[in-house]
């Protein structure tokens, strides 16, 4: 049953979305009036669930047909900066670090985004239990629930609201928020609805330990420090809300015993069955009962006090690093109160955080989320870029100017300059780089560099109608950076070398997560930047050319080291196999191995034509990420079947009869307009939380069936 919405609503047509220098931001206009003035743009209203006006095709014939008039409708989301921009949501735990930084800094959140955020959580209640997961499709768990809870009530719904009552009942079975993973706990302890008490220790002294320590923090993954870096500094100093009334109710509604009587240093340690992935370690579990003493012990050399200093000095290198975005969501937002307690909320650092957490709101027709990070920009067009010209469609007139325009926005996207003081800021070089989402964010990815270079070596050299927007220098500045990334085993990780070794893992202290420690060379990384660097050679044979091949035959056998017993490769930043493997067979490809010639290309195809379904797509769950082995989703998906295609294609596999069948499920599923709906859930992190990549249906559907038509000459298939 869906309730109305206690705030009330908005009106859909009042939304506006704007897009500037790869900038998304959502708007309500103040009547339907204003309309004229700023009209909706198809993206707005296809983002917003409405219906988009479009034109309608009769099914497609051929494959290159349907990925045209695939194109046809995406075409018509592009912004008008260039770029596609989408939905980046599905971990849920993203929303109430936003909502309590702005309650506890007293920022109020506008009238549009409370109704928004409560339609949001009401329509992703779990429909059995009204609890949350840690991501859309999971089970409840007490972190979701406790956390988007309290968002719930901070926005003014009634802790007698039936929605509130059946997750509290979910709570309260689940064991009530004493037992919150740690992440939330530090949350509440924010809200002054956890006593610090029942944290273990995030001690900020851990930053003025000499780098040369093998668990200096700056060694950590990129992620994993710059969350931890805030979370000291507010555990340094016990930072919190002032209790109110509220507060008061919701220490008595969170707990299943009266919140005066919890034993909090007895919760160090207790995290709800529902929540963990990851447990405690031995070694874990000792290193918190030292730094529990540690915590108790008198602080006779103002230690403490530098570690904060050294804690803000970073923090305030962070903030301006990124123009205030942060690298991601979760710092986002707890750099935001540092800036507050720190600076005060009159202060320029408060003030200009404020301004770009709108950047990291999206909203959609189930209401308003935040984003994983400030959305995913450069890679989504990076993507769709590549699809088009690989299939030819990109040469056709009807697309010279999108084409155009994603150049522009690529162009615009590439980040400039280092970061500054960058060894202070234990950042990697980024002049050159590509990053995730937008500049301004700044933060260099391996693969975002290299399928950013692709993109613009395919755009500026294969269509004579663009022009040189990226000089060759500012192609050399990124293979520069992409140079400096390979790891010892030959592999590329996400956003930097590796810092630290694997046993760090053993004190992961954040039970929900896995691999969170130190980055992993991977093998969807590591293909992203041998086909780069393939693609590079061809144009540029004299660029560090010696280099370059050395690099790549690294790059190939770790891509051969990695492969599982059965063929496979796992994925790690979506589901699963079927996208590692989409990735990896495109490496082998790269170095000449293909089906016939390869016996790791061979086990790869053989691999993922055995899980092929009998309408003749793949379907795999997200559940192959937390598990570590392949799991069959009940429906085959377009995004899964595309990937599983591509990667098939890349190997050359012999079989046409199998290829066919995937690329008429694709096309089986296309709408008149030429789009493809919504199915399960794309991507992942740390093997644990899923988040969705939308644009998924449309890059790599019309990707497969654009060099399905190209191998096979594009035959009749109806
Ligand atoms: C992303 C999104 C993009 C992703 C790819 C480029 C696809 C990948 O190949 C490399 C890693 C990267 C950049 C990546 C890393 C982790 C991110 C930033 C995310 C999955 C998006 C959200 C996630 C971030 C960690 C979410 C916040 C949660 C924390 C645990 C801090």
């Amino acid at each position: 049953m869906t309730y109305p919405n206690p705030l009330g609503e908005t009106d859909p047509k009042r939304w506006r979305l704007r897009s500037e220098h790869g900038r998304q931001t959502w708007h309500y206009l103040k009547s339907v009036e204003e309309s004229e003035k700023w009209p909706q743009t198809k993206a707005g209203m296809y983002w917003l669930g409405m219906e988009v006006p479009s034109e309608t095709f009769p099914p497609a014939k051929t494959a290159l047909d349907a990925a045209r008039n695939g194109f046809e409708f995406y075409k018509q989301l592009q912004t008008e900066d260039g770029h596609w921009a989408g939905e980046y949501g599905g971990p849920m735990f993203l929303l109430p670090g936003l909502v309590i930084s702005m309650y506890v800094t007293k920022l109020p959140v506008p009238e549009e985004w409370k109704i928004e955020i409560v339609k949001y959580l009401f329509n992703r209640a779990h429909p059995e239990d009204g609890g949350w997961g840690l991501h859309i499709e999971g089970h409840s768990t007490v972190f979701g629930t406790a956390l988007n809870y309290v968002v719930l009530r901070l926005l003014g719904v009634d802790a007698d609201h039936p929605v509130l009552i059946k997750a509290r009942a979910t709570l309260h079975k689940l064991g009530g928020a004493t037992g919150i993973p740690s992440w939330g706990k530090f949350w509440l302890a924010v809200l002054n609805c956890y006593d610090w008490d029942g944290l273990n220790p995030i001690p900020p002294e851990l930053w003025l330990l000499p780098y040369w320590f093998p668990f200096h923090p700056g060694r950590f993954w990129v992620h994993t420090r710059n969350v931890y870096l805030p979370m000291g500094y507010m555990y340094g100093r016990r930072l919190s809300a002032d209790v109110n009334p509220l507060i008061k109710s919701l220490r008595q509604e969170l707990y299943t015993q009266p919140y005066e009587s919890i034993h909090w240093s007895g919760q160090r340690g207790n995290v709800a069955q529902a929540d963990m992935y990851v447990s405690h370690t031995k070694i874990l579990k000792a290193l918190n009962f030292v730094l529990g003493v540690y915590e108790k012990l008198p602080d006779l050399i103002g230690l403490r006090d530098m570690a904060i200093k050294e804690s803000y000095k970073l923090i305030e290198l962070e903030d301006k690093n990124t123009f205030y975005l942060d690298l991601g969501p979760v710092n986002k937002a707890i750099n935001l109160l540092c800036a507050y307690f720190e600076e005060g909320p009159e202060s320029p650092a408060f003030q200009e955080s404020k301004e770009r957490l709108i950047d990291f709101m999206w909203l959609s027709k189930e209401g308003m989320m935040m984003n994983g990070t400030n959305g995913s920009q450069l890679w989504d067009t990076a993507f769709i870029v590549q699809a088009m010209v690989e299939s030819g469609l990109a040469k056709e007139p009807q697309n010279h100017e999108s084409m155009i325009r994603a150049l522009e926005f690529i162009d615009d996207c590439q980040i400039r300059c280092n970061a500054s003081e960058m060894e202070r800021s234990y950042r990697h070089c980024s002049k050159g780089a590509w990053p995730f989402s937008t500049r301004h964010q700044g933060y260099t990815v391996s693969d975002c560099t290299a399928e950013g270079l692709k993109s613009v070596i395919y755009l500026q050299t294969e269509l004579s109608y663009t022009k040189e927007l990226v000089s060759k220098d500012r192609l050399y500045d990124a293979v520069d950076v992409l140079l400096t990334m390979q790891n010892a085993d030959g592999g590329f990780a996400s956003y930097e070398l590796v810092r630290a070794p694997k046993i760090l893992e053993w004190i992961n202290p954040a039970e929900v997560f896995g691999k969170i420690m130190v980055e992993y060379s991977y093998p969807e990384c590591t293909t992203s930047v041998l086909t780069a660097l393939c693609i590079f050679r061809k144009h540029h044979p004299d660029y560090r050319a010696h280099e370059i091949i050395s690099v790549c035959e690294k790059a190939a056998n770790f891509i051969k080291e990695s492969q599982g017993e059965d063929g496979d490769w796992y994925g790690s930043w979506a589901i699963c196999y079927t996208y590692a493997g989409m990735f990896a067979l495109e490496s082998l490809a790269n170095i000449g191995e293909f089906y016939d010639n390869s016996e790791a290309s061979k086990k790869g195809c053989d691999f993922l034509v055995s899980k092929q379904k009998s309408d003749g797509g793949w379907g795999e769950s997200y559940k192959s990420c937390e598990s570590n082995k392949y799991v069959e989703h009940p429906e085959s998906q377009v995004v899964n079947t595309a990937m599983a295609l591509l990667a098939l294609m890349s190997a050359r596999y012999p079989h046409e009869e199998p290829i066919r069948r995937g690329i008429k499920l694709i096309m089986s599923r296309q709408q008149a307009n030429g789009e493809w709906l919504q199915e399960a859930i794309e991507g992942v992190f740390n093997k644990n939380c899923m988040i969705s990549y939308p644009n998924y249906k449309f890059a790599f559907t019309i990707w497969a069936l654009g060099r399905y038509a190209k191998i096979y000459n594009n035959p009749q298939l109806l």
